[in-house]
Order: C-alpha cells, then sequence, then structure tokens
C-alpha cells in the first residue's frame, strides 16, 4: 500500500506516470483484503486451496487473510476479526453448514460480502441457502465416478458381489458428504451389491481418525466377510477404513477404497512401496476452489462483478500409477 500510495504520489508530482497508476486496478488491489477461512486447516485439500489463493493474491495484489476456524465460535470471531482488519471479502468453508443464516447476518453486520466453497450453507429447513455465492463438488456425479472405479476393480480381482462387503463411511449432516457417498453406492448396488452388504461407519469428524474408528466397529462386527470396499467424502475418510482393514488383518489384496480429494492424503499413500487397499481416488480441483474464488472475490469487490451464484465442479479418476499426469494435466502440481 505505501509503495502504490507513494508511487501515485510520485506521479502527481512528475505528472507523468500518474495517470498509468490511476488508471489501473493495482491502485486499489493494495487496499482490498479478503478473508480465506476453513474448518479443518491441517487438512492437505484445504492447505491447497489456501495456497492456491495465495497465488490470485500475488497475482492481483490484495492481501489473503487465512483463518482456521474448526467451530462456529471460531467461525464468528474470525469474521469479527476480519471486519476489524478492514476485510471486505470473505469465502468460507464452515465446519457445520447448519451455522448458515449466522453467518450470512455476521458477514453482513461487519460489512463482509459473502461466498461459500466446499460446503453449502443450509437454513433451519436444511435446504441450501441458494442466495449465497457458492463453488462446491459435483457430488454425486463424482460419488459415482468413485463407483464405477471400485465396480471396474471388483470385477477385474473376480469378486462375487455376494461376498463383498462395503464400508459406509459417513457424515451425513453435511448434504455433498451424502450426495458423495449415495452417488457411489448407488453404482455398486446397480452393478450387484446387495443393499445387505453396506455398512454404515458414521464418523465423529471428517478426518482419518475418526473413520477409522467408525470403520472398526463395522469390521469387528462382520468378521465373516472377505473382500471388502470402501467409501467416503474425502480422502482422509476412505483412508481411515483401509486403516481399519490393516489393523484388522484383512489384506490389502481383499480391499478396494476410492477416495475423493487427490491431495497429499491421497499421494502419500500412492507413493508407499507397496499398494495398499486405497485403489484410487477422483482428484478435484483445489486450484479452482483456492485460486478461482479469490479471484472471484477480488472481481466482485475490485469491479463490483458479482460472481455466478452457484459453480460445481469435477473430478478425475487417478491410480496409484497415473496420479502424477492426472495432476498435471489439472495444473495442479
Ligand atoms: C468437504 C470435505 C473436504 C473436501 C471438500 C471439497 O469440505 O470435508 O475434505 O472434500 O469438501
Amino acid at each position: 500500500m505505501h509503495f502504490l500510495k507513494a508511487a501515485a504520489l510520485a506521479g502527481i508530482m512528475t505528472g507523468t506516470v500518474y495517470a498509468a497508476v490511476a488508471g489501473s486496478s493495482a491502485a486499489y488491489a493494495a487496499d482490498i483484503k479478503i478473508g480465506f477461512v476453513v474448518k479443518q486447516p491441517e487438512e492437505p485439500w484445504f492447505q491447497d486451496e489456501w495456497k492456491f489463493a495465495d497465488v490470485a493474491a500475488k497475482e492481483k495484489g490484495f492481501t489473503l487473510v487465512k483463518i482456521g476456524a474448526e467451530d462456529g465460535e471460531k467461525v464468528q470471531s474470525a469474521l469479527d476479526n476480519l471486519a476489524a482488519q478492514g476485510a471486505t471479502g470473505v469465502i468460507i468453508c464452515t465446519p457445520d453448514v447448519k451455522l448458515g443464516p449466522g453467518i450470512i447476518a455476521k458477514a453482513e453486520a461487519n460489512g463482509l460480502k459473502l461466498m461459500t466453497v466446499d460446503d453449502r450453507l443450509v437454513g433451519a429447513d436444511g435446504q441450501p441457502l441458494e442466495d449465497v455465492v457458492h463453488m462446491g463438488i459435483s457430488a454425486t456425479k463424482i460419488g459415482e465416478e468413485v463407483g464405477r472405479a471400485i465396480s471396474e476393480e471388483v470385477k477385474k480381482r473376480g469378486w462375487d458381489w455376494k461376498d463383498v462387503g462395503a464400508i459406509r463411511v459417513s457424515y451425513d449432516q453435511l448434504p455433498t458428504a451424502v450426495d458423495r457417498v449415495e452417488g457411489a453406492l448407488s453404482v455398486l448396488k446397480e452393478n450387484g451389491l446387495p443393499e445387505a452388504n453396506i455398512f454404515a461407519a458414521p464418523q465423529a469428524k471428517t478426518d482419518t481418525e475418526a473413520a477409522l474408528n467408525a470403520s472398526t466397529v463395522v469390521l469387528n462386527k462382520n468378521a465373516g466377510i472377505k473382500h471388502w470396499v470402501a467409501v467416503g467424502l474425502n480422502d482422509e475418510s476412505v483412508l481411515g477404513a483401509v486403516r481399519a482393514t490393516e489393523s484388522v488383518g484383512v489384506p490389502s489384496e481383499n480391499v478396494i477404497a476410492v477416495g475423493i480429494g487427490g491431495a497429499d492424503s491421497a499421494i502419500n499413500e500412492f507413493k508407499k512401496p507397496n499398494a495398499t487397499g486405497f485403489y484410487g481416488t477422483v482428484i478435484i480441483s483445489p486450484k479452482r476452489h483456492g485460486y478461482e474464488t479469490a479471484m472471484n472475490m477480488y472481481a466482485w469487490l475490485a469491479d463490483g462483478k458479482e460472481p455466478e451464484k452457484l459453480t460445481l465442479t469435477s473430478g478425475q479418476l487417478a491410480l496409484r500409477d497415473n496420479y502424477a499426469a492426472v495432476r498435471k494435466e489439472l495444473g495442479i502440481e
């Protein structure tokens, strides 16, 4: 800011560069501050979102304030802090979509333009708050992609669906999570998985540890089942199911788990010398969710250009042997 102001001042004094500085939006960019609040800052997906939002900030010259907010109270104070710091826009992935009306009110009271990313706010009736600008993943379609990948591999390994157990790592308070796992399970059922072979493993939080705990209960109750598949809302939840199969002694060749995400959690698993039950992941784009949301917010604040109300992004399946190429193709190396 100081530099730009100084440059503008210098422009006035010399009369030559002034027009160039004043005419470029860079003169305003330095004054624009945008918050990027995420529910789980330790999760690689969110770190990648931040990383790409930072790229937008550098490119445009605005200030990005990154805040982790794991519960409702932290969300409230994040919104207050942002306003106190002079931010005028915030992009948020909330820890709880039911905080929706409260978040809208708080953002409004603080003069913050609001966009949500990944998890869409809902009202008291559980329906999405459609007036809030949102970028999410096309959850059902991506879930179906998971289901197709698992089904093909089940066929390839010659398993009989009758003998396959499916761990449904669930986080049903989050609509996108329901859409993702239901999309996957619909395809598995279409291909022959009996409904009775689906076991819910409700996780208390969307991380690996919670999924491991929930999945262990399912496996212990169903020790007679030989072949397992696992679905969940993200890589972490599916990895929890895989860790659980390992801990109860199911050999990795008897497990087919496919996640959603494609960030470091998945990559580190693919880098292991021996294949685990984590067969693949549908890679989604932290670049679109980080860079593009930040660019959209910037355009809204700097040029008054309101973003599309709803953007749903796609995913692409990647396996152990081609994940690097897929990431490259998506521009997210
Ligand atoms: C949700 C999940 C994250 C990520 C994101 C796109 O927020 O919790 O892991 O999948 O959607």
